[in-house]
């Protein structure tokens, strides 16, 4: 008998798909007939749905069912961000996607100091079982596939979430969607981990085992590359940092006795999606072409187990504050790059992101952006119309073998746990970012309205702004109410079993945490008494240098402000000093790492500060390091409460001679407030370091001489 043709191949599953509705195998544009799947002439061409699935993971693909439109979003308290979501849903979103404030991810409870300008700033504030019952108020969680990204504190939030359903009458094995649970990423790029990268690999496993055995339909882990490609990465680190990370919590699973395809099926990715159109269309390809293979070689036999199905979000540094309705035809592009890459689910950028929070309207353009390619651009016709494209197909197999390289080195490391430990794919993360920072900067790469055809004057735009103040003072009172009607002794005898669990390196952390949050403990108890045995890690910050000179060796400005400042050494034996602070919950460093190591490279003498620091803690450094400026860096939206707390702290201290200079996601409505505040230089994105660096020093040196 002859072997099967592919077209007879595909056939056959696509039947299998589709079930009782063949109407996608009959398409035509008017006399143009339309074939649902194109397969070229060469019989051992790759067939959609069949591994190694560089075309995809269905035969079908949107001809059969279009990728889920799971816009991310939360924010303030759980009540607005639910009626946020309802109306999402109404408006033709599919799924939910939900963003927790810093506060949250990291494992606080909303009354905690440190926390006092993070809550519910860049997501939504959850400190108990009645606030996650109130986020999915009128939401049946037996129907709506829900993905939570939740890392750092990803046991209290997911065992919250179980209780929840559990209270809506949802049973664990009828839950569908994900939680993002990929904590070694954290340590290269996101910073919402809690606890040091061991123990952290434990949650992973303990969570993979539990879903494994009670959640079957949801999904453990969500991979994710898009926080790496967000931090600067290329399209090859991206990729094999993900998929090295994904082995590393395989292995972490199999070594807790899981067969690999009892789990496996169950891991799903998550990538970044910028603006080099086919270069994104093959990352996507040629990711589902190595962990194919990366499965099998970890012995996987079922098919499900070597799928990637992944979740992709269009690029949030890809949009510029300026002329920001440029970011609505940014992101479509994106959009499209994912979706013709074979996405299974798509986050699109709401145009002011690199501004502020959503609002309504910019909300309701960037899921239009989605509905629209759906429904009007027929591009979900066809099965992975670009299969075949000599082009892709030539991207493809480079950055399959570039990636397959990196992922190589990775294991002669040692694996990734230890790799993260050691800090070095975070290093070749920043020092890829740097390169493109000055690239953009010098014009070789152009970004339209930032570094070429600029407007001269930019009109305003009515931003989302969220009173930090009102929404602590809300959840501080329902935290008051939960711990005044709960059963403290339940509560403590829960908490302790989850710190037996926890030093005894036995029993499921999760199942521990399920019977806590059952009790009313609240997310910051049950962060505490993980870290009471796990302890909570504190990163080295390093810095790279010498990437943005060589980027400059030629360039006169830069060669002018480093005599500048060699002058200013000469003068004063000394260079001019500045401390870059992070204070709050906001771990988004790049742009902080970008700063301290150009300035460092230009001369400035540049200390750099830990990550999640105190107004007080910043203050107290700045002093005793006797620098002459301080740059905060923020990007989660904490800079109104924050950077007044600072310059209060400076003048407490007898330190108002510091220049406090701010950078980051700052909204122009509030560049006023910040410099009645004493700000003396905002800078928001899409700024030139180089720019930046000359104003710095000009009030530098204007402090000194008054
Ligand atoms: N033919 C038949 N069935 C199909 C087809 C098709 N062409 N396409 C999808 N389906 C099925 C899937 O198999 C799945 O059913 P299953 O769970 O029983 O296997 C169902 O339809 C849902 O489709 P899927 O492609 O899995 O889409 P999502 O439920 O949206 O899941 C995934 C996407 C990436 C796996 C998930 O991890 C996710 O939603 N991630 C989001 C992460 C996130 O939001 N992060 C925020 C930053």
């Amino acid at each position: 008998m002859s072997p099967k043709s592919p077209a007879d191949q595909w056939r056959e599953l696509a039947e299998r798909e589709l079930k009782a509705d063949p109407k996608m195998l009959n398409r035509d544009y008017g006399n143009i007939a339309i074939e649902p799947v194109y397969l070229g002439t060469d019989p051992d061409a790759e067939i959609p749905g069949v591994e190694p699935f560089t075309r995809g993971v269905r035969a079908t693909m949107y001809a059969n069912r279009p990728w889920t439109i799971r816009q991310y979003a939360g924010f303030s308290t759980a009540r607005e961000s639910n009626s946020f979501y309802r109306q999402a849903l109404a408006g033709g979103q599919k799924g939910l996607s939900v963003a927790f404030d810093l506060a949250t991810h990291r494992g606080y409870d909303s009354d905690h100091p440190r926390v006092i300008g993070d809550v519910g700033k860049a997501g939504v504030a959850i400190d108990s079982v009645e606030d996650m019952k109130i986020l999915f108020d009128q939401i049946p969680l037996d129907q709506m596939s829900v993905s939570m990204t939740m890392n750092g504190a990803v046991i209290p939030v997911l065992a919250m979430f179980i209780v929840a359903a559990e209270e809506q009458g949802v049973k664990p094995d009828q839950l569908s969607g994900t939680i993002q649970n990929d904590v070694l990423k954290e340590f290269m790029v996101r910073n919402t981990y809690i606890y040091p990268p061991e123990p952290s690999m434990r949650i992973v496993g303990d969570i993979i085992a539990w879903t494994a055995q009670h959640a079957p339909k949801f999904n453990s882990v969500s991979i994710s590359g898009y926080h790496m490609h967000e931090a600067g990465a290329t399209a090859v680190q991206e990729l094999a940092y993900t998929l090295a990370d994904g082995m590393e919590y395989v292995r972490a699973a199999m070594a807790k006795g899981l067969d690999i395809d009892a789990f496996a099926p169950r891991l799903s990715f998550f990538f970044g999606i910028g603006m080099n159109f086919f270069l994104e269309v093959a990352k996507l390809r040629a990711a589902r072409q190595l962990w194919s293979r990366i499965m099998t070689d970890l012995g996987a036999k079922d098919p499900r187990s070597k799928m990637l199905r992944t979740h992709c979000q269009t690029s949030g540094v890809s949009l510029t504050e300026q002329d920001p309705h440029n970011n609505i035809v940014r992101t479509t592009i994106e959009a499209l790059a994912a979706t013709l890459g074979g996405t299974q689910s798509l986050h699109t950028n709401s145009f002011d992101e690199a501004i502020a929070l959503p609002t309504e309207f910019s909300s309701r353009i960037a899921r239009n952006t989605q509905l629209i390619l759906q429904h009007e651009s027929r591009i979900t016709d066809v099965v992975d119309p670009l299969g075949g494209s000599y082009y892709v197909e030539a991207l493809t197999t480079s950055l399959v073998e570039q990636a397959s390289l990196l992922i190589d080195d990775a294991e002669v490391a040692g694996g990734m746990t230890r790799a993260v430990a050691e800090g070095t794919p975070k290093l070749e993360i920043e020092k890829a970012a740097a390169v493109r920072q000055a690239r953009v900067d010098r014009g070789e790469d152009v970004i339209v309205g930032v570094n070429r055809y600029r407007l001269d004057t930019e009109a305003p735009l009515e931003v989302r702004d969220i009173d930090n103040a009102r929404v602590r003072a809300e959840q501080v009172e329902r935290l008051a109410e939960v711990r005044r009607t709960r059963d403290d002794s339940a509560v403590t005898a829960a908490l302790d079993a989850l710190r037996e669990y926890a030093a005894m390196d036995e029993g499921n952390l999760l199942s521990a945490a399920v019977n806590a949050a059952r009790a009313r403990a609240t997310l910051g108890e049950v962060s505490a008494a993980m870290e009471d045995i796990f302890g909570r890690y504190t990163a080295t910050t390093r810095l790279i240098s010498g990437v943005y000179a060589q980027s400059y060796a030629d360039d006169p400005q830069y060669a002018e402000l480093s005599r500048r400042i060699a002058a200013f050494k000469a003068d004063r034996t000394r260079s001019p000093a500045i401390f870059i602070a992070k204070m709050g919950q906001d771990g988004h460093d790049r742009g902080a790492k970008i700063i301290a190591s150009a300035f460092a490279d230009l001369g400035f003498d540049v200390q750099i500060g830990a990550l999640f620091e105190t107004a007080a803690e910043v203050a107290d450094q700045a002093g005793d390091l006797r620098v002459d400026a301080i740059g905060v860096s923020s990007l989660a939206a904490g800079h109104k409460t924050l950077v007044p707390a600072l310059i209060d702290a400076l003048q407490a201290r007898g330190l108002g001679h510091i220049a406090v200079i701010v950078g980051g996601v700052i909204p122009e409505a509030d560049y006023d407030f910040l410099h009645e505040a004493g700000v003396v230089e905002i800078f928001g994105p899409g700024t030139n370091v180089l720019e930046a660096a000359y104003a710095v020093l000009g009030q530098i040196e204007g402090k000194l001489t008054n």
